[in-house]
């Protein structure tokens, strides 16, 4: 009989585990949710604050307005590309609202909605898609980290923010999205395992939106779910249905409290779908079937919000309208804003690269400081 013929749980005799390669841990209190959990329609949807899901609908209107006006600029040549998080509003609203001032929101390209949901303007949240320079906002002053192109390199970044504030004591977490590709990047497997070890202050949240750009999730990962790779790692994992604003609200604000009281990360996977193509550069028709994206429309989680709070009698055409209103008024303001010229130093690009520039970039800067200043003279 070889080693792999023996049944299970054969014994492996007193000296195992030895000491040194302790603790082991009973995996069953990490697994994820064996469903994705819902709220809306439950009678958990009753119990929760009206007020709450009321803001949750203002905010997923005004979310959806951005979406539409950040595609239009793409079009307008005002943006040169954007990755639209339309479908995705209920994760990008309820990770910024679960957070408190002094936590920190780590982000990737697509979740610019977020960003702007935790007070960072859109022009400012929206500059490095603009294609002029590398970003747009202070992160101290808003904790919020800038967007990652790099799949998943905002993962350890979050870790390692968190792990520090808690060695200096300062009441922190750190909340970091990745996408269902992210998931497959060395550096997301990383930031869990150093998470688990550290028992940093960490919520992951993935959104699960079935596409890596053209690769769809069964040819990315053969894992039960994306919220089952959080155990092998020592960290619950939670399974949420990502277009239903009050369960993402939900399990996102028992999340960041989980890792707020020290009790460990948590890796929520939120299962969306992306109602666009990947960015204005794709064609998605090439790799979705219309009856796919059709079935995905009906799960609209603003047509699901709006619905239960109708039937609810929770909001009236009134509200409705004064929601329409408000996202107009942020549409307007992003149109005036991205159709002024903006000021641009393109020296400017040369800096926060490295710490200390490499002698290259030095020695590029130095060419563009020259030829800025013969066309200066030339005029
Ligand atoms: C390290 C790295 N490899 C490859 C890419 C190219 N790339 C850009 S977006 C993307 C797909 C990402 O899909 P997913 O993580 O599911 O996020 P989504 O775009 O769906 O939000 C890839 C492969 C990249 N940006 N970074």
């Amino acid at each position: 009989m070889t080693l792999l013929d023996q049944p299970a749980g054969a014994p492996l005799g007193s000296v195992w585990p030895p000491d040194a390669h302790g603790p082991r841990r009973d995996p069953a209190p990490l697994l994820p949710d064996p469903e994705p959990l819902r709220v809306l329609g439950t009678s958990v949807a009753d119990k929760l604050d009206p007020e709450l899901l009321r803001e949750l609908y203002r905010r997923l209107v005004l979310g959806r307005r951005y979406n539409q006006q950040a595609t239009t600029l793409t079009k307008q040549g005002r943006l040169a590309v954007y990755p639209a998080s339309t479908g995705q509003e209920a994760c990008q609203i309820a990770a910024a609202m679960v957070l408190r001032d002094t936590d920190w929101l780590f982000p990737s390209y697509r979740d610019t909605l977020a960003v702007v949901s935790r007070g960072v303007r859109p022009v400012e949240a929206l500059t490095l898609l603009r294609g002029d320079a590398h970003h747009g906002w202070d992160p101290k002053a808003h904790r919020v980290a800038p967007l990652s192109t790099p799949l998943a390199t905002q993962a350890p970044h979050a870790v390692g923010l968190a792990h520090a504030a808690r060695l200096r004591g300062d009441d922190v977490v750190a909340l970091t999205t990745v996408g269902d590709g992210g998931t497959s990047e060395g550096d997301f497997h990383e930031a869990l395992n150093f998470a688990g070890v550290l028992n940093a202050p960490v919520v992951f949240l993935v959104q699960n939106n079935g596409y890596a750009i053209s690769v769809p999730l069964a040819k990315q990962s053969a894992a039960p779910t994306l919220a089952h790779k959080a155990v092998g790692y020592g960290i619950s994992g939670r399974l949420v249905d990502g277009n239903d604003a009050a369960a993402m609200h939900t399990v996102l604000s028992e999340a960041v409290e989980h890792a707020r009281s020290g009790r460990g990360p948590v890796l929520v996977e939120a299962v969306t779908y992306r109602l666009e193509a990947h960015t204005n550069a794709d064609d998605a028709t090439r790799y979705r079937t219309p009856d796919e994206v059709t079935a995905w429309q009906a799960r609209d989680p603003l047509h699901l919000l709006e619905t239960h709070l109708r039937e609810a009698g929770l909001i009236d055409d009134a509200a409705v309208a004064a929601a329409a209103q408000a996202a107009e008024e942020l549409a307007a303001e992003m149109r005036a804003e991205f159709h002024a010229e903006p000021e641009l130093d393109p020296l400017s690009l040369f800096e926060h690269v490295y710490a200390e520039p490499t002698p290259q970039l030095r020695e590029q800067a130095a060419m563009l400081a020259a030829e800025l200043a013969a066309e200066a003279d030339a005029r």
